[in-house]
């Protein structure tokens, strides 16, 4: 498959307190890094994101008295799954993992900064309504066609890849530079809503420059 100018990579949250060690790890989440560096060449264009959240924010577990970690609750939006405290903005496990090595990326794209929603996708935050500006973005430069990377395949890659279907942009989730969290059955549940929305899922070595 050809790559061309209208393509972006989109790095997804390649953080320490996602990696072995942080705070959420995703297992062998570090693993990601190196299909990473072997497509990043191929992109003219790469955007990274960044989990980004305030420590009172409403997805942890200890901002909710009696709640644990991996419980869901109902927000004003719906359910919420509730995490331990992660990627804290200004803390070391928000940093990015300090293997990833993307100087040419040409946006830093911060999400799920507002305590009262959560934002797993980098277009919509967890109301589905809230828009992080990346549409925009996209669409002023006519980036049509997103590559997604990174963590984690079934919470921030898939909902950043469904919404981009929702936008009309032509998407593909890079299958071996992710990693899942896997919890209850989200990586099943997720393949069956890119099934459903027409995301792509193919691996590293199928892109030709
Ligand atoms: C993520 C759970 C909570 C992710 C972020 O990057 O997939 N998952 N915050
Ligand atoms: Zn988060």
């Amino acid at each position: 498959m050809q790559i061309d100018a209208h393509d972006v990579l989109i790095v997804t949250d390649v953080q320490n307190d996602f990696c072995p060690g942080g705070a959420l790890a995703v297992p062998r989440g570090d693993e990601v890094i190196a299909p990473i560096h072997r497509v990043a060449p191929r992109f003219e264009h790469i955007v990274l994101t960044q989990d980004w959240h305030p420590s009172n924010h409403s997805s942890f577990a200890a901002s909710h008295p009696g709640k644990q970690p991996f419980e869901s609750i109902e927000l004003s939006y719906g359910a919420q799954t509730l995490w331990p405290p992660h990627c804290v903005q200004g803390s070391h496990g928000a940093e990015f993992h300090p293997a990833l090595h993307l100087p040419q990326a040409e946006l830093i794209l911060r999400k799920g900064f507002r305590p009262e929603i959560d934002s797993y996708s980098a277009f919509f935050e967890n109301d589905r309504a809230t828009s992080t500006g990346l549409a925009g973005y996209l669409h002023e430069r006519r980036l049509k066609r997103v590559f997604l990377a990174g963590l984690a395949y079934d919470y921030c890659v898939g909902y950043s890849a469904l919404d981009a279907r929702r936008l009309g942009l032509d998407a593909f989730v890079l299958r071996d530079a992710c990693r899942a969290i896997d919890l209850n059955g989200s990586v099943a549940a997720m393949e069956s809503q890119f099934a459903e929305a027409g995301v792509a899922i193919i691996n590293t070595a199928e892109l030709t420059s």
